[in-house]
């Protein structure tokens, strides 16, 4: 079975790829399909965004797609920048400028650091008009000092309470996908998509 993964986030990519290494199923890229169309990803919430995005790539692309949106919330912002980590600094901003909007809130809120939460959702459609869907969390403490190069967007300044003192950008892939937000989600997920394709 030929499933694209539905992002245009590289990172999110290697990860994806990395929690369906073991399942009998052929993982394409979107990338793959050339120049596509952004979703609009006008969605309230991480899983209304995903379902948008799934159902978007599937139509385009005429194959089975699983599609993820992500993001972290900050309790002392309030929960932001949440739905819009991707856009914080603006559309089409870099992850480096998405960082310093965070830590020039974090300076506004006179705090050196804050518990904050990533999450994720899947979505995954599939042709036959299947939607199988799943969530993840991962908590932890943002502070302003980054630590590490691994990882990608937030996760040098996040620091995880499963890996003590260690932020995301620290850990391997492996350890990464054990903890994470769309870990968790990924492994839900692959257990509904094993019933859907049995
Ligand atoms: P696609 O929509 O093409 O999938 P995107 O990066 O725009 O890519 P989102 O709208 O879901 O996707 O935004 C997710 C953002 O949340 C991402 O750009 C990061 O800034 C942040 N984020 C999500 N998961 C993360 C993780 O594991 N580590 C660090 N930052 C993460």
């Amino acid at each position: 079975k030929k499933i694209v993964i539905a992002t245009k986030n590289a990172g999110k990519v290697r990860e994806m790829k990395d929690a369906f290494a073991h399942l009998p199923v052929e993982v394409v890229a979107l990338s793959e399909f050339g120049q596509l169309p952004n979703a609009i990803e006008d969605g309230e919430t991480f899983a209304e965004n995903a379902a948008i995005k799934a159902k978007f790539y599937m139509e385009k692309t005429g194959c089975a797609c699983l599609a993820d949106d992500s993001g972290l919330e900050v309790a002392v912002l309030g929960g932001r920048p949440g739905v819009y980590s991707s856009r914080y600094a603006g559309y089409n901003a870099e992850d480096w400028a998405n960082n310093q909007k965070m830590l020039e809130e974090l300076c506004i809120a006179d705090v050196e650091e804050s518990p904050a939460n990533y999450r994720c959702s899947l979505c995954f459609a599939d042709t036959d008009g299947t939607l199988l869907t799943a969530d993840g969390r991962c908590d932890g403490v943002v502070r302003k000092i980054p630590h590490g190069k691994n990882g990608f967007g937030y996760d040098p300044y996040f620091y995880t309470n499963e890996y003590a003192g260690r932020t995301m950008a620290e850990l391997t892939m492996e350890e990464k996908n054990r903890i994470s937000h769309r870990g968790r989600a990924l492994r839900k997920l692959t257990q509904k998509l094993e019933e859907h394709l049995a």
